[in-house]
């Protein structure tokens, strides 16, 4: 046995994403400040319990830390509560069912060809509450909620908790009309901003609880530029449930390197967040455009293709999501298939789409020019234009152009892949 396999391994993965445009929705690298932080001694402690109110001596400084993550999670979000111990999304989503509902409620979710995280649904932590889930009716023009069918459903089936948010989202959701239904049957609405955190932090994207969502749980690492981590923010008369929930029901320690990631994360987010949000949004519709005037069937065509950092692509005209990615993860560029509407969960393994997220190569700094070269690299492959060899290396030479990160304190200094420098 030899550690350094593990180095080694570790390394070509990094030379492969380093020579790649990371094109995955849901990633997103973070700044040097960030790395600082979870690779430091909180990283090997423990801290349960709340601000000023620990299991564990030896917890000042992380409370410190702590009471910053709050502060400035309720600032950005203008929340009335935040809670900033859980440990992943699926982690917050479960915390938030067990404050907001009861074993054997109903509760209503996004499907998941329609966009839905599986966690929304009886696969996952739905399922592991107890909870019956039905699914909203769904317009796969609009690639959105269908709100008077919805009414109909709803008060028939009275669900106890509206969730939304999705994990291919294209526009914004109807929050407002779902509360306005949720308040006629007396349900709560969730909305799970883990995509759309950092667009929602940026103000380039609607803020659910201003909406009137009663909770918003997020990851913490998608759109936004912090450490793979998630956040609970809600109104303040649900404080008390939430927390609970979080501490001691599905969290202990919650790990304090990545708590002080997230923190520096959330202030660059302040500082940088809104020209970040703005170009994030504007390098979706430009690739979404360009993929369009090139052939391709863009979902969302009607309404300007994209309102967030992701475009989809139907391309069953070319043998489908599974080969289509994996063509195109041999040409460099990594991206996932994905389920579309029309879709059955029997398809996952080569669904009908492809789906494109920018919030990785835009925190490098590309624009809607580079959008343009990717699209170009895009096509080339699917149709076989260029071997995949020439295409790679038009991959290396462009992101070559593109290796410091944006969009934080960090200056002149922090290349993306330091370790390899
Ligand atoms: N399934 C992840 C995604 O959207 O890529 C989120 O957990």
């Amino acid at each position: 046995m030899n550690p350094s396999e593990v180095f080694e391994i570790i390394e070509k993965h990094t030379r492969f994403m380093r020579d790649s445009i990371p094109l995955i929705a849901s990633e997103n690298l973070t700044s040097l400040s960030v790395r600082r932080c979870y690779l430091s001694d909180l990283g090997h402690r423990y801290a349960e319990g709340k601000v000023g109110h620990r299991f564990y001596e030896g917890c000042s400084f992380v409370d410190e830390i702590e009471e910053r993550a709050v502060d400035l999670t309720k600032k950005i979000f203008e929340a009335e509560h935040a809670n900033v111990q859980p440990i992943s999304g699926v982690v917050a989503n479960i915390a938030a069912f067990f404050a907001l509902t009861d074993v054997g409620d109903t509760i209503m979710s996004i499907s998941v060809p329609c966009g839905g995280h599986i966690s929304h649904d009886t696969v996952s932590a739905a399922g592991l509450r107890g909870l019956r889930v039905i699914h909203y009716p769904f317009d796969n023009e609009e690639m959105n909620i269908n709100v008077d069918e919805t009414r109909n459903v709803a008060l028939r089936e009275k669900p106890k908790l509206f969730i939304l948010g999705s994990s291919l989202i294209l526009f914004r959701q109807p929050v407002k009309e779902i509360k306005e239904i949720a308040d006629e049957i007396g349900a709560y609405v969730m909305y799970d901003a883990s995509h759309v955190l950092g667009l929602i932090a940026g103000k380039a994207f609607q803020n659910p609880l201003k909406e009137g969502a009663d909770v918003m749980t997020g990851s913490t690492h998608k759109t936004f530029f912090g450490p793979q981590r998630a956040i609970i923010a809600s109104k303040k008369e649900l404080a008390e449930k939430v927390d609970r929930a979080v501490f001691p029901g599905v969290v202990s320690n919650h790990h304090l390197n990545t708590l002080a990631g997230y923190v520096v994360a959330a202030m660059e987010i302040l500082e940088f967040g809104q020209d970040y949000a703005k170009q994030v949004v504007k390098n979706a519709r430009a690739l979404a455009e360009e993929l369009y005037n090139l052939g391709y069937k863009v979902l969302g065509e009607k309404k300007g293709f994209t309102e967030t950092h992701q475009v989809a692509v139907d391309v069953r005209d070319f043998g489908g999501g599974e080969k289509v990615a994996k063509t195109l993860e041999n040409a460099g560029i990594v991206l996932n298939k994905n389920l579309l509407p029309w879709d059955s969960l029997e398809s996952t393994d080569n669904p009908s789409g492809i789906r494109i997220g920018v919030q990785e190569v835009t925190r490098i700094g590309m624009g809607e020019e580079e959008m343009k070269i990717i699209a170009e690299i895009i096509d080339a492959a699917i149709k076989e234009k260029k071997s995949a060899e020439e295409l790679r290396k038009e991959v290396r030479e462009l992101k070559e152009r593109f290796n410091i990160i944006k969009y934080s304190f960090d200056q002149s200094e922090a290349y993306i892949f330091p370790e390899l420098k």
